[in-house]
């Protein structure tokens, strides 16, 4: 079987004819293993009818879920040329230039990262992203970017949905090689929420842009621009297009809001355009810039700057559409927007919506409204499957102006007050995010700062304490673990620094840092961190598992785990990794091109004495069971 295995490799058959990649693939030479993939997805969906799926927080009927109807496209037919194409020819200063000329108004499609981060908890698996990633890439052609990675993404992929981030990444880069691939990075942090050191940055980016991405949204969770240079500076080496984004907070129609005035917003622009962003992103991640604000800074930045302009913001208010239009009329180069079925509230206004909008006026997108809806009724469908994961927000509401918590954290936040048992007191830790901010010296909220104000908004409600209770003589709090971080200096300085009095009392005694973290911590040694992933493994792990590993050594480690448990799980269509199957109800899982397992779950035994369950399945037809233990 090895040699069988060997020559029927794609690496093999692509034509690579040195050895390296079987070292790469050691699970050709695990024959056995491979073919026990039927038995082991088996044991995984026994474990799920029994006892739930980890961390789904409801059950649906699996059997009521509708199957989402792909769009009637010709796959056959190569997909249109776009910004991919243009990029790869020409280069990222080429692609700016090209922006800056399209009079069209150029828009990303959020629809595969940001969106469902914001909406369901970044729980969109791979198998739903990449049915439609082929028909995505030859009906909408004409969109700037699909942003499909980064942000909680990666984190997400591997700690809940069991799957390999970097697979699903050169899955999207083979279905769609025509639009680019846009990921949202945190500077410094990656796409963690902690500064790593700077070399495990880079080899992040390397490892990302090699693997398939081509926009790069760099941004700082408080815009300390020093905090962005590492990632910037290999996001420019690697030859793809580096987007320096800057944060948006505060608000410039409320001139008693005065910390973020436009200057501060026009001075910030042109030092990440002096940094060498080849564009400049404009990331309201919360949003809180209303329309006329929008009008106000974007006509500031195209006066000032010589690079595109790219919008980004959140419908949380239900007015980001009116941010858009006035933001197009102002002179923005692209803006952001998701597909209708999963835009609006948290996440982006609606791609459609916008597209029809803007027919026949200067700013006509040239998008095809028949194309987009066709993806929108695939995504339709899709979203009923993540009915758990809603967020249960249902109207736009001015209250985001007040607590200015992040799109993609609102939807993470409320099941983290949920697990301290504070649902009932969601109001009050909503407002004390607020207040939260207001103590810290009202801060650029975002991945990471964002979740610090969160730890210690949720700190205070959980202790009964109010912001000036931290003051009164006689306290000593152990502080959230994060927000001693921040006050140390650990994710970089704010604008105006941190109030004095609140960091002494934080930080007890010691001293802050106020260089850049990633000075001060020891690059890691990465063929050691090789040697120790690989112990793990039981294999030697290529560039991207170490990065993985380098980014969340433990989450990584037990993705492995359950991959070697029950193989890899991203094959089961999403109603049955996510809720299993019925008794009597049947499904095909198609565990590789052209290979399929028919399964059928028959019945749950009853408890057995040693608190275990029988669960009787066919797989292809014949019968076969597997032993679960109850956790209920
Ligand atoms: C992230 O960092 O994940 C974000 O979406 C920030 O807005
Ligand atoms: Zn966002």
């Amino acid at each position: 079987p090895f040699l069988e295995n060997v020559i029927t490799h794609p690496d093999f058959l692509a034509g690579r004819c040195d050895t390296s990649f079987i070292d790469e693939h050691p699970e050709l030479r695990e024959a056995r293993r491979r073919q026990d993939r039927g038995s082991k997805l088996l044991q995984f969906l026994g474990e799920v009818v029994v006892n739930g799926s980890p961390g789904v927080p409801s059950k649906l009927a699996p059997s009521k879920l509708r199957e989402p109807r792909l769009p009637a496209v010709d796959l056959a037919a190569a997909p249109a040329k776009g910004t991919r194409d243009l990029l790869r020819e020409q280069g990222p200063e080429a692609l700016a230039r090209w922006v800056l000329a399209q009079e069209r108004l150029l828009v990303t499609d959020t629809t595969m990262r940001d969106a469902h981060q914001s909406l369901l908890a970044t729980r969109v698996r791979s198998y739903d992203l990449l049915r439609v990633a082929p028909a995505t890439a030859r009906l909408a052609p004409g969109l700037f970017s699909l942003e499909a990675w980064g942000g909680a993404t990666f984190d997400v992929c591997m700690r809940f949905l069991k799957e390999d981030p970097w697979e699903r990444l050169h899955r999207l880069s083979e279905a769609v090689p025509n639009v680019c691939l846009q990921m949202l990075l945190r500077g410094s942090n990656a796409v963690g929420y902690t500064n790593y050191p700077d070399n495990v940055v880079e080899a992040f980016v390397a490892t990302a842009a090699q693997a398939g991405v081509d926009v790069f949204r760099v941004f700082d969770a408080l815009n300390w621009t020093k905090g962005m240079a590492v990632a910037m500076g290999a996001v420019r080496r690697s030859g793809k297009l580096c987007e320096g984004a800057m944060c948006y907070t505060g608000d410039l129609t409320d001139p008693r809001r005065d910390k973020y005035p436009l200057t501060y917003y026009v001075a910030l622009a042109k030092e990440l355009e002096r940094m060498g962003a080849h564009v400049l992103g404009v990331k309201d991640m919360a949003g809180l810039l209303k329309p006329f604000a929008a009008r106000k800074l974007v006509k500031a930045l195209k006066d000032e700057l010589g690079i595109p302009v790219h919008l980004h913001t959140h419908d949380t208010s239900g007015y980001a559409g009116a941010t858009l239009l006035e933001a197009a009329q102002a002179g923005v180069d692209i803006v952001d927007a998701a597909l209708s079925p999963l835009s609006g509230l948290t996440s982006q206004p609606s791609l459609d919506t916008l597209v029809a909008v803007l027919r026949g006026t200067p700013w006509d997108t040239g998008l095809d409204q028949g194309g987009l809806q066709q993806l929108a009724a695939y995504w339709e469908t899709v979203r009923e499957h993540y009915a758990p994961f809603e967020s249960g927000l249902r109207s736009g509401t001015a209250e985001v102006y007040r607590h200015e918590i992040p799109g993609g954290q609102y939807s993470n936040f409320k099941p983290q007050v949920a697990g301290l048992g504070l649902l009932d007191r969601w109001e009050e830790c909503k407002e004390m995010y607020r207040k939260v901010n207001l103590l810290f010296g009202d801060i650029v909220k975002v991945t990471p700062s964002s979740k610090v104000v969160g730890d210690m908004a949720m700190f205070l409600v959980k202790n009964d304490l109010e912001p000036e209770d931290l003051f009164r003589p006689g306290q000593d709090l152990a502080f959230p673990a994060s927000v001693v971080g921040m006050f140390k200096g650990m994710l970089g300085q704010p604008h105006g620094g941190w109030p004095p009095a609140l960091q002494q009392l934080v930080l007890k005694g010691e001293e802050p840092i106020h260089v850049r973290p990633g000075e001060l911590l020891e690059p890691a040694d990465l063929e050691a961190e090789r040697r120790k992933a690989s112990e793990r493994a039981g294999r030697r792990v290529s560039d991207e598992q170490l990065v993985s590993w380098l980014l969340y050594p433990s989450v990584w480690a037990e993705l492995e785990r359950h991959r070697a448990d029950y193989s890899d799980t991203s094959v089961l269509p999403t109603p049955h990794f996510l809720y299993g199957l019925e008794p009597g109800q049947e499904t095909s899982v198609e565990i590789e091109p052209g290979k399929t397992l028919i399964v059928k779950l028959v019945l749950v035994g009853p408890l057995a004495k040693d608190g275990t369950r029988e669960a009787f399945f066919e797989l292809n037809g014949e019968g076969r069971n597997v032993i679960v233990r109850d956790l209920s």
